[in-house]
């Protein structure tokens, strides 16, 4: 295995950032490793990641900063808070944020690690769970182009492909477009097999067309087989589909962009939470809609 000179610190080890970490390893990259909830840096540490005490700690010798957290109070709390990131970071570093969050807030990371003569770049990613422990990541990068040249070979080993979309604000921007596209499609596919269910398809017919069809979609082909097995394990927490929700919808109110069928999803998608499911797989909210159906598709 190569051994790669960047120093990378990683913090924030969830569902994608465990994943992405595990990958950096494989690709030889020198990793330390930060999460809030210490007991979850154990696996990684047995790969040869270091494991560093406070956020501060982690960055000190580091070239390359990532991150993946929740949501915006998540990044102001690790990069603006007490401790936090700002404290500690120096000249030279390059900060990557991997987390899905509003663009204004890329922007304010971007400025205020400026004054310290840090690079930003934000990078948030498509891909789920599984992609996250493949390296099968589609990565949407905003920052200066060169910077973003100098930390792709990082990204592409945590990724099938990596996108340069522009200045700051730009990769969150483009996954915020994305993300509109995904909740659409599981809605979509819930509408479509509660229809087929009540007018007495079988479901795993439909899914074979859906799978060959012009309109098919590798959401419908995996959300649809785990749907039919009643599998809502989580690949992406319903309640950080809500949150995505929430942030499409004041992204849209800012650009005065109309999306009158988020409205309705994010409403099935707040019941869905609602009833406790926000820890179950995004496909949840189908669940909200079998409700109001009155029938299970199986
Ligand atoms: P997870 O699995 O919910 O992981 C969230 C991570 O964020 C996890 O490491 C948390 O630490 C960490 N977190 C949450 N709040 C804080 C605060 N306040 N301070 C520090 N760290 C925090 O999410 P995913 O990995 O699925 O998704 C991450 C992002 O990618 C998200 O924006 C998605 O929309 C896309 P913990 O382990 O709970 O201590």
């Amino acid at each position: 295995m190569p051994i790669r000179m960047e120093r990378i610190a990683y913090l924030g080890l969830g569902t994608m950032g465990r994943g992405m970490v595990s990958n950096l390893l494989k690709a030889g990259y020198r990793v330390t490793v930060w999460n809030r909830t210490p007991e979850r840096c154990a696996a990684l540490v047995a790969r040869g990641a270091r494991q560093a005490a406070t956020p501060a700690d982690a960055v000190v010798d580091a070239e390359i900063i990532m991150y993946c957290l929740s949501d915006d109070s998540a990044v102001r709390e690790l990069v603006f808070g007490a401790g936090g990131l700002l404290g500690a970071v120096h000249e030279g570093q390059i900060a990557v944020d991997m987390s899905t969050v509003y663009p204004d807030l890329s922007r304010q990371e971007a400025e205020a690690y400026a004054s310290k003569g840090v690079e930003f770049l934000d990078a948030p990613v498509f891909g789920s769970k599984n992609e996250a422990a493949n390296g099968g990541l589609w990565i949407v990068v905003g920052g200066k182009k060169d910077v973003y040249d100098r930390v792709r070979p990082v990204l592409e080993s945590l990724s099938e492909t990596t996108h340069y979309m522009g200045g700051t604000g730009m990769g969150t921007s483009m996954k915020l477009v994305g993300n509109l596209i995904v909740a659409f499609q599981l809605e979509a596919l819930g509408e479509a097999m509660i229809l087929a269910t009540k007018a007495g398809l079988c479901p795993h017919d439909v899914l074979g067309v859906l799978h060959v069809t012009d309109f098919r979609s590798p959401i419908f082909d995996g959300v649809g087989q785990a749907l039919v097995k009643r599998d809502f394990s989580t690949n992406f927490a319903l309640r950080l589909m809500l949150k995505d929700a929430n942030l499409i919808s004041r992204f849209a109110q800012d650009l005065n962009s109309p999306i009158p069928a988020l409205a309705v999803i994010r409403e099935t998608i707040k019941f869905a939470v609602n009833q406790g499911w926000g820890e179950e797989n995004a496909s949840a909210l189908i669940k909200a809609l079998e409700i109001e159906a009155g029938v299970q598709v199986r």
